[in-house]
């Protein structure tokens, strides 16, 4: 009979849970999806903050590994791809924990993370292997800027500069739109391409962009890479407008137009555009998720005005059609995802009183409706939140004109001065006109808040509900 010794005995063992750990060791691809300013990045980091600092301070007690006590610990392990930068997490949870705490910079290029998740399994085959499985949790944060491109792919040139002519032409783009629609309009489509005039009209139209973004608020901004380039600047390829003339154009001509031309190139660059841009940056970053979560700030349009508001409401239907995830949708084509879980979640829900969540949520419900309805009849769940990752306010009561009124509590991020107020109420639909003449909403911007204990992970609302959603079947 072969002697095993003790030590052989317990590698053998090791080995054979080894095994079993690989089996059971899981990975999950979530896409964090958002226009831009939704809060991705505070998302994120916050989602990291309380992953690898829980500690049963009980701040995800709607999170079953943890509520069972089967959590052990998560902590950052090097990502899947080498040639990304890896997410700054160090530098935005520092800002949010230094005294007068900042919010993360805007995102002006890609990064990736990889969280290791260690927890105790409670199936019944595998309790009795007294070990841990992992969850690897991998996750890309991008410039929300970029994610309005993804429409354009499935639209010719043509089409493109059709759409865009339509949203120039009204209000409230309009107002400042005309003096560049007539340049276009008397523009000669067969003259040669001169790259000094594409490079001026380009950069009109940039500023146009700059303008609708930030004084009025809107979210159709394509596209995106206009407003930020990153290594793209100057670069021919983001030298190109809409042409807005097309009634007048014969389509033969236009068919058969060169590069030579100015039409021919503008359509050139538009395709180099698609194609070597957007393409790419979706294949090679899109292509295997599994799960994701679609982040909508539907509070600053609601500040903003009727006007923000419905192109906010537009953009969430240009983005949602082009993420159709039945068979023929144009992304399950281009890039086969094999979603299974979708979450939509309205952030910082932490800028209205607690009462009025319920309304949050129901016209986050409302603005995808469309597309809940096509995506109900897949093999897909899909949930809606209200949330806040970095919860900035404290709910509370106060008096005013002799009765108590629901307040939230917090400073502004503009002078630091504390602030006590009733934000208003959130339309549980589609704000009509009256809403918008009453205009009985507002969003005041909040600086995170002052960190008081050092081991408590940042405060937040429903990050646990997330988790559980999104991860709580991986994990059981
Ligand atoms: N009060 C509060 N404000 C938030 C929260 N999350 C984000 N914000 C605010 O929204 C801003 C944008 O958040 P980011 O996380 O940078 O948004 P983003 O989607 O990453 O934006 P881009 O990188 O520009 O695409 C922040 O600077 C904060 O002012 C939150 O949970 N609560
Ligand atoms: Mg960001």
């Amino acid at each position: 009979m072969a002697f095993i010794s003790q030590e052989n005995l317990t590698k053998a063992k090791h080995k054979a849970l080894g095994i079993v750990n690989r089996v059971i060791d899981q990975q999950v691809n979530l896409a964090v999806t958002g226009l831009s300013r939704s809060g991705k990045t505070a998302f994120i980091t916050s989602l990291i903050n309380q992953l690898i600092n829980e500690n049963s301070h009980g701040q995800l007690t709607f999170f079953d590994v943890v509520q069972e006590g089967r959590f052990i610990a998560a902590k950052r392990v090097p990502q899947k791809h080498f040639h990304i930068r890896r997410f700054n997490y160090d530098d935005a949870i520092k800002n949010l924990e230094q005294s007068e705490p900042q919010w993360p910079a805007p995102t002006t290029g890609i990064s990736e993370l990889r969280l290791a998740i260690r927890y105790r399994p409670k199936s019944s085959i595998l309790k009795y292997f007294d070990e841990m499985a992992t969850l690897y949790l991998d996750i890309t944060d991008y410039p929300g800027e970029w994610l309005l491109d993804l429409p354009m792919l499935n639209q010719t040139y043509e089409e493109w500069s059709e759409q865009t002519r339509v949203l120039l032409e009204q209000a409230p783009r309009y107002e400042l739109a005309k003096g560049f629609i007539e340049r276009v309009k008397q523009l000669d489509p067969l003259q040669s391409a001169d790259e000094n005039l594409l490079k001026d009209l380009a950069n009109q139209y940039t500023e146009l962009l700059h303008y609708f973004r930030e004084t009025l608020g809107l979210s159709i901004i394509q596209p995106g890479r206009f407003i930020l380039p990153g290594e793209l600047q100057d670069a021919p390829i983001l030298q190109f407008i809409p042409y807005l003339n097309f009634a007048n154009i014969d389509g033969n001509v236009y068919q058969n137009a060169s590069e030579e031309s100015l039409i021919g190139m503008l359509r050139a660059r538009f395709i180099e555009y698609k194609e070597r841009v957007v393409r790419h940056f979706y294949q090679e970053h899109f292509l295997r998720f599994d799960r994701q979560i679609v982040l909508a700030d539907c509070l600053s349009p609601l500040n903003k005005g009727a006007d923000s508001f419905a192109d906010l409401q537009n953009a969430i239907s240009l983005i949602m059609e082009s993420f159709n995830y039945g068979k023929s949708g144009l992304f399950t084509r281009l890039f086969s995802p094999k979603i299974d879980k979708l979450m939509f979640a309205a952030t910082k829900a932490d800028h209205i009183t607690p009462d009025q969540h319920h309304n949050l949520v129901s016209l986050l419900n409302q603005l995808i409706y469309p597309t809940k309805q096509e995506l109900n009849f897949n093999n897909l769940t899909m949930k809606a939140v209200a949330l806040a990752a970095v919860k900035a306010t404290d709910a509370g009561k106060a008096q005013y004109q002799g009765k108590t009124m629901p307040v939230i509590k917090g400073v502004r991020l503009d002078n630091r001065k504390l602030l006590t107020l009733f934000p208003g109420v959130v339309p549980a639909k589609i704000p009509d006109n009256n809403f918008w003449q009453k205009h009985p909403f507002q969003f005041i911007e909040f600086a995170p808040k002052e960190k008081t204990d050092q081991c408590q992970p940042l405060p937040h609302l429903r990050l646990d509900q997330v988790l559980q959603f999104l991860l709580g079947d991986k994990m059981k």
